[in-house]
């Protein structure tokens, strides 16, 4: 099996750092040869669906259970990748008061950290051509407070005290002053939300990037990926326009650079793979010029088709269950909420916020993707091409145009960029509902 990398100019940036860490532990066979080829090898190795599927199962070592805030508790078993690191499978909630767990999603996780440095003069596919997944950082226990450090079987090299399961406080869940003007008690509903978190930190070259998973007592996920680290001392010739000086007066002028991040999820909403997809617009008309007030109109669009989506104003996108309706008699759906972005126009699959295609087991990553075997395209924009979509994978690509600072040094603060899955009609109400009002669904009462 032969990858394609196209043309992919190296720096000399991915000779430091851990390069030389993997390149004892693979033996002499690698040693010799370029950090491409050692990626084509770690491909070789990496099954990537077909652990996903072993994982269905996932015995003690491997399950994640967590109940916080309400009552909701999270399900979720793990494994790990050679190439993309921590993949979750089989996420579940089962908010209090729901007789069995809702299945969410079958596998999410990281598909790609592109890095383009804006001089042209070197690009890199940081999850699948850096030792991203075999350089797993052990994590110090002051790292998971509060929580507890997993060991993660790392190909290649052994045992890792690196995967941390703890909760962090997210502030206020909700809040309602039920007073007498909304006919109420006077009494004040709130809670504080406590979020159960998984992470682990790997290291690409001189970067450490920190993938977090995060899920909320409302059903809510999100992901973000913190670049750490330090920026790579190869790439200081920023000196043509494209660069910042981080050194003493015009001195050391780190070169500029873009991290496109991607994330690839297989939902599995009510336990089956089968979805529909959904665009919303929302279009906004000026007040009429006799006076009155501005208009919004809202429209629904089936995505029946492949896609490459691009976000705007009042645009978004939900993935919807086939297989099971909430207690109102809605189908249940998650909504993709892109955080921010920078996005870089500078290839066809960075061009692009979402990508919604129909599966298939060998497309992994969203780039110089390894597993389809020869004269299949290697990145996610041409897999876009005009399927029907009955089983879709949602890819997300959020992007960071990285000018360096001063304060980029040393280390450099964490960077986060990510994106959330908001549940859309998963359960009858919230789910976390004090139970004295629990009859509210609808349209509230009014105040006396
Ligand atoms: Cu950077």
């Amino acid at each position: 099996m032969h990858v394609s990398h196209g043309k992919r100019l190296t720096r000399a940036r991915r000779g430091a750092g851990t390069a030389l860490a993997v390149t004892a532990l693979l033996g002499a066979a690698i040693a010799a040869s370029s950090p491409a080829s050692a990626t084509d090898k770690a491909a070789v190795k990496a099954a990537p669906e077909a652990a996903a599927t072993a994982a269905a199962d996932c015995s003690d070592a491997y399950k994640i259970e967590k109940t916080v805030d309400g009552g909701t508790t999270w399900r979720m078993c793990w494994h790990y990748n050679t190439l993309s690191g921590l993949i979750l499978d089989n996420i579940s909630y089962q908010p209090k008061g729901e007789a069995k767990p809702i299945p969410v999603l079958t596998s999410a996780r990281l598909a790609q950290v592109h890095v383009p440095y804006d001089d042209g003069q070197a690009e890199f596919d940081d999850i699948t051509g850096t030792d991203f997944g075999r350089a797993l950082q052990k994590l110090k226990t002051s790292e998971c407070p509060g929580g507890t450090i997993k060991t993660v079987k790392v190909p290649d090299r052994g045992n890792v005290s690196g995967l941390c399961v703890t909760t962090r406080a997210r502030g206020h869940a909700y809040r309602l002053n039920n007073d007498a003007s909304t006919g109420g008690t006077g009494k004040v509903y709130t809670g504080q939300g406590r979020d159960l978190l998984v992470y682990t930190v790997n290291k690409a070259s001189w970067y450490e990037y920190i993938t977090e998973w995060r899920f909320s007592s409302d059903g809510t996920i999100s992901s973000n990926v913190g670049a750490t680290g330090s920026l790579s001392p190869y790439d200081f010739d920023g000196g043509d326009s494209r660069g910042w000086p981080i050194g003493k007066g015009d001195q050391a002028k780190a070169e500029s650079h873009s991290h496109n991040v991607f994330w690839r999820m297989n939902f599995g909403l009510d336990g089956s793979p089968k979805a529909k997809v959904e665009q919303y617009d929302s279009k906004v008309t000026p007040p009429p010029a006799n006076g009155g007030s501005p208009t919004t109109k809202t429209t629904r669009t089936p995505v029946t088709k492949e896609i490459a989506g691009d976000r705007k104003d009042m645009r978004w996108w939900r993935v919807v269950s086939t297989a099971g309706k909430n207690k109102d008699g809605h189908p249940r759906s998650y909504e993709i909420v892109p955080g921010p972005s920078q996005k870089h126009a500078g290839r066809p699959y960075t061009k692009h916020d979402v990508f919604f295609t129909q599966y298939k087991k060998c497309e992994q990553y969203a780039s110089n993707n390894p597993s389809c075997g020869n004269n299949v395209p290697t990145s996610v924009d041409k897999w876009v091409d005009g399927q029907t979509l009955t089983h879709p994978i949602t890819w997300v690509n959020i992007g960071f145009h990285h000018i360096a600072r001063d304060e980029d040094q040393q280390p450099m603060p964490v960077h986060w960029q990510g994106f959330s899955m908001a549940p859309r009609d998963v359960t009858a109400m919230s789910p976390l509902t004090p139970s004295d009002l629990a009859a509210q669904n609808g349209k509230p009462p009014l105040g006396g």
